[in-house]
């Protein structure tokens, strides 16, 4: 992520302070170059989004699988596999920072183009909470499982639980985070990196997946709006697909997923259905200078938008046989 867009968004709270050396630590080596911003979104297939950096190498895996003959709903699952097994992201995966109580929990949803979803929420110790939402959508009558029992059919499937330990970095974190104890989430682009990721294959079979340990600190038992089908995630294959990062709750107060793909079914294109997600958000929350939601949109011409509520969101797109990180256009400047 782009380290000047980040600087404006660090406030100034011990929290933020806190965020910030962890996270620009970490990523400073690791950042693959942003090449240019809003291009003119362009007809191809296939085509992957995802957000944030960690989409680059998520966009890689994905393609590799619908190179080798694998469908848009196998790319998105195995594109953000790599991202949840990656210990050293804080915001996805067992390696994510706890809630305040030094607990990992995960949330996670996948959607297909004819409506077939499945999701978890508040599960512990699943190292791909994508493949076990898959579960949920293809081997039981439901969409949403939550906590103990979706822990328990995980089980029941074979899928290891395993120890729901923090790891060091993010033990440190929390320690350091529990010397102020501050409840409230501290809204700024270092604790909300959440992976949402669309696809559509060659023969325009669309899928989508978001996959998160939520915000930081959260309480424990809070949700975010990434397993919600329609706030962090909706796909309809009639119309196009949306997948959302950042605050969950202001997402969850306006499904701002499902208004993108509203949206482009009343004609608008993916970039204007993404502003009008992120003006929704804005219209909602008086508040809005203090946090950041990103959305990313595909329509089922295969065109895409991306939009930012604050300026510093960025995104991985892989079309026309290339994979570039883009800056998103935002509503502030
Ligand atoms: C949530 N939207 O749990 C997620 C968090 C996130 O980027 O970080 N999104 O609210």
């Amino acid at each position: 992520m782009n380290p000047i867009n980040r600087k404006t968004f660090l406030r100034t709270t011990a929290l933020a302070t806190l965020f910030a050396g962890f996270s620009s630590k970490l990523r400073a080596e690791e950042e693959p170059k942003v090449v240019k911003i809003n291009p003119h979104s362009t007809r191809g297939l296939p085509i992957v989004i995802s957000t944030w950096s960690h989409g680059m190498p998520a966009n890689e895996a994905a393609v590799k699988v619908l190179k080798d003959g694998g469908n848009a709903l196998d790319a998105a699952e195995r594109g953000v596999w790599v991202i949840e097994a990656d210990k050293n992201n804080t915001s996805v995966g067992l390696g994510g920072f706890p809630d305040r109580d030094g607990i990992v929990t995960l949330d996670a949803s996948i959607m297909q183009g004819g409506g077939e979803a499945g999701s978890v929420a508040f599960v512990q110790g699943i190292e791909h909470p994508i493949s076990l939402a898959r579960a949920v959508m293809e081997k039981t009558p439901h969409v949403l499982m939550v906590g103990r029992g979706a822990e328990l059919f995980a089980e029941s499937l074979g899928i290891k639980q395993l120890p729901n330990t923090r790891t060091e970095q993010t033990d440190k974190a929390w320690k350091e985070w529990l010397k102020e104890k501050n409840y409230k989430p501290i809204i700024n682009i270092e604790n909300h990196d959440t992976i949402g990721l669309l696809c559509m294959d060659q023969d325009g079979a669309m899928a989508g997946v978001c996959t998160t340990s939520g915000l930081a600190w959260k309480m424990h038992g809070r949700v975010g709006d990434s397993p919600i089908i329609g706030a962090g995630l909706f796909v309809d294959g009639d119309v196009g697909a949306a997948t959302c990062t950042g605050l969950g709750e202001t997402v969850l107060r306006t499904l701002a997923s499902h208004v993108a793909v509203e949206e482009m079914r009343r004609g608008a294109t993916p970039q204007d259905a993404c502003e009008e997600a992120i003006r929704r958000i804005v219209k909602k929350h008086a508040n809005f200078r203090d946090f950041q939601v990103g959305i990313l949109a595909i329509s089922k011409t295969g065109e895409h938008g991306a939009y930012g509520l604050q300026k510093g969101f960025n995104y991985a797109l892989y079309q026309h046989e290339k994979n570039v990180l883009l800056d998103a256009d935002s509503y502030l400047k």
